[in-house]
């Protein structure tokens, strides 16, 4: 299947975005304007641009702590979005979320995630409500290697292949759960074979070359809105930043400085303008373009955000479940 090109630049545009986002929070959060925890997705953005742009308004993400990037991908808005990273009132969560909780259901997006693996069991019963009223609609569930030991991946899995649910499991092999390689975590080299013990397709793809992405998961989608159950998909990459940006060493305690070098080499954006250079599908003015005008789009949410209003003290336990 060829893409249009119109789809490449939207592709394109969508990593830049994210990139140019988190690239921002990460100067912003060292200088202290940001409080509580973020996990950064730099380096894997090919993954939630790629899936994502198969994705329709009324189709449902669930998402991990590591969540810029898919809901960004998904369509959320760059102003609430930096505001709840600064805990303000304007914020998708009115503030008390944060990074790690971002979620507007009208845009399908069922919420970032603290919990790992726990957007898993979310996903099924998003997808059982697309089966049973919506069919068409499909729910795509992001979440990472470690996370793929966890109980819910398993109980998840089972119970979407028995029902034969419209939900595509999208894992994200960065390599690492926390400091913990995958090699220390699983006896496994490719996730994707855990798919056999459920009897849905499983296949591995390169997670860096976002046409590859695209493409492998247009078709896992078609699958699932067509009622032929799901698909685990698992996107070989890696992070370049720490597990997050408290960590002082940022990963360099437990990585190599040459595997992190030869993994920003394999830049998932550069890739792709080699790509649009190479097939003359954009020039290097009209990329650098795509950034000015992002980067503009960025500072007007940055402002925003230090504009808004902190929630008001008596509103502390308003929206907030425990
Ligand atoms: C149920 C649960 N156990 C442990 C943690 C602590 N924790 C946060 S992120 C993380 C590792 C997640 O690794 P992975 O799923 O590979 O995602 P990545 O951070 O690599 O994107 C752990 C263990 C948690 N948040 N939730």
């Amino acid at each position: 299947m060829d893409i249009p090109s119109k789809t490449v630049r939207e592709l394109y545009r969508t990593m830049v975005v994210i990139r140019a986002f988190e690239e921002k929070v990460q100067d912003l959060y060292a200088r202290g304007h940001i409080p509580g925890l973020a996990h950064l997705y730099i380096g894997e953005e090919a993954i939630a641009a790629g899936v994502c742009a198969n994705l329709g308004d009324r189709d449902y993400i669930t998402s991990t702590h590591r969540g810029h990037g898919h809901v960004i991908a998904k369509g959320a808005l760059l102003k609430p979005m930096m505001a709840e990273l600064y805990g303000k009132e304007t914020g998708y969560c009115k503030g008390k979320g944060g990074s790690m909780h971002i979620a507007d259901v009208n845009l399908g997006i069922l919420g970032a995630n603290g919990i790992a693996g726990g957007g898993l069991p979310i996903a099924v019963g998003a997808g059982l409500s697309c089966k049973m009223k919506y069919p068409g609609q499909v729910t795509v569930c992001f979440f990472g290697d470690a996370s793929s030991n966890n109980g819910t991946f398993h109980e998840s899995l089972n119970f979407a292949a028995v029902h034969k649910l419209p939900v595509i499991f999208v894992c994200e092999n960065n390599g690492f759960g926390i400091s913990v390689s995958q090699k220390q975590h699983q006896a496994i080299v490719d996730i994707s074979v855990r798919a056999a013990g459920y009897n849905m397709p499983g296949i591995t793809v390169d997670g860096n070359d976002v046409l590859s992405v695209y493409l492998s998961s247009a078709e896992a989608i078609e699958r699932a809105r067509q009622g032929e159950g799901p698909t685990l998909l698992e996107y070989k990459t890696y992070r370049w930043r720490g597990h997050h940006e408290g960590d002082p060493n940022q990963g360099g305690r437990y990585r190599t400085k040459e595997d992190i070098q030869a993994w920003v080499e394999n830049c998932p954006i550069k890739r792709l303008e080699a790509y649009l250079t190479k097939n003359k599908v954009m020039t290097k003015k009209q990329m650098q373009a795509v950034w000015d005008e992002v980067e503009k789009e960025i500072d007007d949410s940055i402002e925003f955000a230090e504009q808004s209003p902190f929630p008001p003290l008596e509103e502390m336990f308003q929206d907030v479940l425990a």
